[in-house]
């Protein structure tokens, strides 16, 4: 039976990756970090809880001793490191916990590697925030990086360090540049599921208005369900590489607003620039969105769009699920979890 180390498996991702090795007939540790009050909803909802292939595991990524005894414990042929301090917005104001947790936190890992069992392959969570200030439209593999956020920098750090035990070590090392995934299980800070648990939140009267910032920047948004099967795909290739996972679409946080409430039959007019901006559901005139300026970011990244196609050659890996769909999905699991749970 293959055995496969899983960090951040309380994430979004994590949660996904689980289910899909589970079924392949992998052993799992999940790695967590011990906090006062359990947080495995994502496992849960999955129905994997329990499963008795998975083994849960207190651990935290920025241990390098915690890291060695985990690796050396349990010499896995595949690691994840999916662990991160992942909201950008926070690693403003937490700058220096996000470098050691989300850069050096990858460095525990290779290291243990290298000198404990070089033959085990190593996945790195990068990241589309990498390129940043975009220096090339869409980005792919050999755009060059300009991040505009202490985690983007921290993730370049994760990024370059596991390129760098590639080619110094020879290891298994591989590195996926995930663009925005999303699914029912994106935390609630991120903006699609603010979103979309706010539309759902109008539409059962628990809420009159959403607030958000910046509604220009423009992601390219997939599936995370699909994208943890590209992370797998990477430890199965002959060879450790670098691949972008994306869509190859773009559209404004705006759009996603539009879709989302298009999703429970009200159309949207947008009036007001930039801070002033409101939405007015069309039909009752009802100011139902409005910009606060609070959750704009000192510094922003206005346009990523990934270009999937080495992938696609290498691993055989493409996106199918369109974003109507994915917005669709998200829409109606909030509304789910909010008329069976009043205080959601
Ligand atoms: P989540 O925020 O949902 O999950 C992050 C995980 O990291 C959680 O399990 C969290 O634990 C854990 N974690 C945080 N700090 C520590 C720590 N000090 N020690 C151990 N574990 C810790 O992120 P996603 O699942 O969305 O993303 C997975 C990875 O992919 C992350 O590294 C993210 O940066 C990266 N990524 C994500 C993209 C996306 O669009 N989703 C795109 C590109 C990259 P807890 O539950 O306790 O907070
Ligand atoms: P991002 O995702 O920063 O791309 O990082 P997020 O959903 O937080 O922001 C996307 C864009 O929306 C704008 N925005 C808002 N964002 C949030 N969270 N809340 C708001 O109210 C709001 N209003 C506007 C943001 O300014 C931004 O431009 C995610 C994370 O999963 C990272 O870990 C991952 O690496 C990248 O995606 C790819």
């Amino acid at each position: 039976m293959k055995k496969a180390i899983v960090t951040g498996i309380s994430g979004q991702d994590g949660a996904y990756l689980a289910q899909l090795l589970l079924e392949k007939g992998y052993k799992v540790y999940g790695t967590f970090r011990r906090t006062s009050s359990v947080n495995f909803w994502r496992m849960e909802g999955l129905g994997v809880m329990g499963h008795p292939n998975l083994e849960l595991v207190e651990h935290d990524l920025t241990d390098q001793g915690a890291t060695f005894a985990l690796v050396s414990k349990f010499r896995p042929q595949e690691i994840y490191n999916l662990a991160a301090q992942s909201f950008v917005g926070v690693s403003f104001d937490q700058p220096a916990t996000t470098a050691q947790i989300t850069g050096v936190g990858a460095l525990h890992f290779l290291e243990a590697i290298r000198l404990i069992d070089p033959s085990i392959r190593f996945y790195q969570a990068s990241t589309s925030e990498m390129f940043g200030k975009v220096q090339a439209v869409p980005q792919t593999e050999d755009t060059p990086f300009y991040p505009r956020s202490p985690y983007g920098v921290a993730k370049l750090y994760a990024h370059w360090i596991t390129v760098n035990y590639r080619e110094s070590y020879n290891l298994f090392a591989s590195s996926g540049i995930l663009f925005n995934h999303e699914s029912p299980l994106r935390g609630r800070e991120f903006v699609t599921r603010k979103i979309t648990d706010a539309v759902a939140k109008i539409k059962l009267g628990k809420l009159d208005c959403l607030e958000l910032g910046n509604l220009d920047a423009k992601r390219d948004w997939g599936y995370a369900k699909e994208y943890v099967e590209g992370m797998w795909r990477m430890l199965q290739a002959d060879e450790s590489d670098t691949f972008v996972l994306a869509t190859n679409r773009t559209e404004t946080v705006r759009d996603f607003v539009s879709m989302a409430f298009r999703a429970i039959g009200v159309e949207l007019e947008f009036s007001g620039k930039e801070d002033q901006e409101v939405a007015k559901d069309k039909a009752t005139g009802k100011v139902v969105m409005r910009v606060n300026p609070k959750f704009y970011r000192p510094a922003e990244v206005d346009l990523l769009i990934g270009n999937p196609a080495k992938a696609k050659a290498k691993l055989g890996w493409e996106p199918t699920t369109t974003l109507e769909q994915l917005c669709d999905m998200m829409v109606k699991a909030d509304i789910g979890r909010n008329q069976r749970d009043a205080s959601f």
